[in-house]
């Protein structure tokens, strides 16, 4: 297999200059409620408590046998957590909570349109709906324990019930954002080896039912293409009875759950006993190269790190009324609205919705008339409702003691109209830097021990250990203003345990770039790359930089520029394509593609449509390039590599840097020519 290409710190990461930002403190009503408020517990997770000191998450589940072995890590970097035990995903989210908390609710869910009635869930009811739709799943889906099930849903509780369902069975699930192409749940469904589609006819967003179901089809096709067989495609409706899709059933292929759900009525399903060690369920994210890769979370490791940083980071209390505003098919919405809030019993808004519609008011009417008192979002929906709705906030009757943010850096000016506006100056505020591959947080502050500042996301949280290595390998030292590659020294629950059927990838992707000694079982010798730089101040604060791989951060998605590249180049015309982000006020980034056409050809409107429309077709709407330029030629390196910092550059107005290196330098001034005068 070939070497994964070690990604390289731009030097724009490298040259980082900012000011210090000034620290915020939570009131002292919120710190008389934290669920961390004793400082003794930073030194329970100190190093020399670890690996035990993550005994106290695992002690938030219930395990129907205890493990022997808090930390295996006699075969690096696979390692294994809390071995010998055993337990049940959706025991621990919903069984075990019907003796005290039966009618209390799980979820309340916001659909679209607004008329339309909220509706709760009850953690009984939540039990039944699980149990008779794992009851489906086995009997009629044909499915068992270590099988995989891809869902392609949006945000229903349709999702969360699929989701608990397969855990019962201990069937591994892997949800593909429903904002997704068909094509890209037809790789994901091929690579997961899945046989078994879980889908919605139709959705709604902004105001109008979206057709879903018809990328099923494309999704199926897509695999077949990939030698997989989907035997059954299982289509929730969104208003049972009604089909909400212009595409056909296919015969003997698709079915309505409603209709198969009859016989399934009052079924119950005893929850299987899984080791600790069981994957969970499988998040394809993007990476450098190829296709994107399936990171595989453990039941118990990952069960036990959700549940510890939702209690003292996202400080929920079984009586809270918690909002995480992200999408379930985000690695977030696994964490922290499935299965965190679950595990800890509490109430969780679900909303099917998009944030600004109808207007600037509608999350704050939400939060007002269901009394949310946690908020969850991510920084790109901070820039949206501070743009449309600066001032909104403070015409509804609402309190948060707790918000968060997570995805990417946060402008310390967004920030603070975040902490100033959105939460009235009264809640605390944690920024949360992880990744699809950590399953949990890595860097935040605890909300009433350590003081926000704005830009910062924190130390590393509880038992993680943080270090920032240079190009050379060497340490970068806290406060000297230099930025390098992060990565965590020890191991932790979270950690994804490798890439679905890769594991030779794996190792080379996360472990390869830092690993002091590939013999040996000490994990100290195996740091784990994060993929961002970051600066580390003399306060021990960390402020990330963004990726240092081929991933062009979209609204908080992770798009790799292979991906897009490889989409453009399925339009028969392109000869060659280069993908680079550009500054975006509300998204952060946004897409730009560089096309060089095939010789003979004219460029012109109709192969920049085209271009679109691939891109749209093979990834999704989110990926839509803002602009695509096309060129004569791509600058080269002599050993003809696309130089696409040279590109970005003259996309974002910047330096090019150093030109010298290229094989044909006189294309630079052209391409800048044409770029920047059309923009
Ligand atoms: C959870 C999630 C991961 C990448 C990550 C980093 C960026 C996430 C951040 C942040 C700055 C934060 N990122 N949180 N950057 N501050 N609080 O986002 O997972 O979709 O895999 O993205 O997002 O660059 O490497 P994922």
């Amino acid at each position: 297999m070939a070497a994964e290409p070690q990604p390289q710190l731009s030097e724009a990461q490298i040259a980082v200059h900012w000011r210090e930002e000034d620290y915020y403190r939570p009131s002292a009503k919120f710190v008389a409620q934290a669920n961390a408020g004793d400082p003794a517990i930073i030194e329970r997770f100190g190093e020399e408590h670890f690996p035990e000191c993550f005994r106290e998450y695992a002690d938030l589940l219930t395990w129907d046998t205890y493990w022997h072995t808090t930390l295996d890590t006699s075969r690096p970097p696979f390692w294994k957590w809390f071995v010998g035990g055993r337990l049940n995903a959706c025991y621990n989210c919903v069984d075990r909570h019907l003796a005290t908390s039966r009618n209390k609710a799980a979820f309340i869910w916001v659909p679209e349109p607004e008329d339309q009635d909220t509706r709760t869930i009850t953690y009984q009811e939540l039990y039944r709906r699980v149990n008779e739709f794992a009851a489906l799943l086995r009997g009629f889906g044909g499915v068992d324990t270590g099988d995989r099930v891809t869902f392609h849903l949006p945000m229903v509780p349709e999702l969360p019930v699929s989701m608990l369902a397969c855990a019962r069975l201990g069937v591994i699930h892997s949800e593909v954002f429903g904002g997704f192409s068909g094509t890209a749940c037809g790789d994901r469904i091929a690579d997961s080896g899945s046989r078994v589609l879980v889908t919605m006819d139709g959705y709604y967003r902004g105001g109008t039912l979206v057709d879903h179901k018809a990328k099923a089809d494309e999704a199926v096709a897509a695999a077949r293409k990939l030698g997989q067989e989907v035997d059954k495609v299982l289509v929730w409706r969104r208003h049972p009875g009604q089909y909400a899709s212009k595409s056909p059933m296919v015969e003997g292929r698709d079915f309505f759950v409603d209709e198969i759900l009859a016989d399934y009525r009052g079924h119950s399903v005893e929850p299987v006993s899984m080791p600790a060690e069981a994957p969970l369920f499988l998040m394809y994210t993007s990476g450098t190269t190829g296709r994107p890769k399936g990171c595989q979370h453990s039941t118990g490791g990952y069960l036990a790190y959700v549940a510890g940083t939702s209690k003292y980071y996202q400080d929920i209390h079984p009586e809270d009324t918690y909002w995480c505003a992200a999408d379930i098919g985000w690695i977030t919405g696994h964490s922290y609205i499935v299965y965190g809030p679950l595990l800890l019993g509490t109430t969780s808004v679900l909303y099917e919705g998009v944030p600004t519609y109808p207007d600037a008011g509608r999350c704050w009417r939400i939060a007002e008339r269901l009394g949310v008192n946690i908020f969850h979002t991510a920084p790109t929906t901070i820039r949206m409702l501070r743009k449309v709705g600066p001032h909104e906030p403070s015409n509804y009757d609402y309190h948060l003691k707790h918000m968060t943010t997570v995805g990417e850096p946060i402008e310390p000016e967004v920030w603070r109209w975040y902490h100033d506006e959105v939460g009235k100056g009264e809640a605390a505020v944690v920024d949360t830097w992880w990744m699809t591959e950590t399953g949990g947080f890595l860097g935040s502050t605890l909300p009433a021990l350590q003081p926000m500042k704005p830009g910062s996301c924190g130390p590393g949280v509880l038992g993680i250990y943080p270090v920032i290595y240079d190009e050379d390998d060497n340490v970068v030292e806290a406060g000297s203003g230099k930025a390098g590659n992060i990565c965590i020294r020890n191991p932790w629950p979270g950690v994804l345990q490798t890439v679905w059927g890769q594991p030779d990838r794996f190792v080379d992707i996360y472990y390869r770039r830092y690993c002091k000694d590939q013999d040996s079982t000490d994990w100290r010798d195996w740091p784990f790359l994060c993929g961002d730089g970051a600066v580390q101040a003399a306060d021990g604060y960390f402020r990330i930089l963004g990726r240092i791989d081929d991933v062009i951060n979209v609204a908080g998605h992770r798009l790799g520029t292979k991906e897009l590249e490889s989409a453009t180049l399925t339009v028969a015309e392109v000869a060659e394509a280069a993908a680079v982000p550009v500054m975006d006020e509300l998204r952060g980034r946004a897409v730009e593609m560089y096309v060089a056409l095939n010789p003979g050809l004219a460029p012109g409107p109709e192969i920049e449509q085209k271009v679109a429309a691939a891109i749209e077709r093979e990834i999704g709407k989110i990926a839509r390039p803002r602009n695509v330029w096309i060129v004569p030629d791509m600058p080269k390196t002599r050993s003809g590599k696309i130089m696409r910092r040279v590109i970005a550059g003259i996309s974002n107005f910047a330096d090019v840097g150093d030109v010298t290196t290229l094989a044909n330098p006189e294309i630079v001034d052209d391409i800048r020519h044409h770029v920047q005068s059309a923009k």
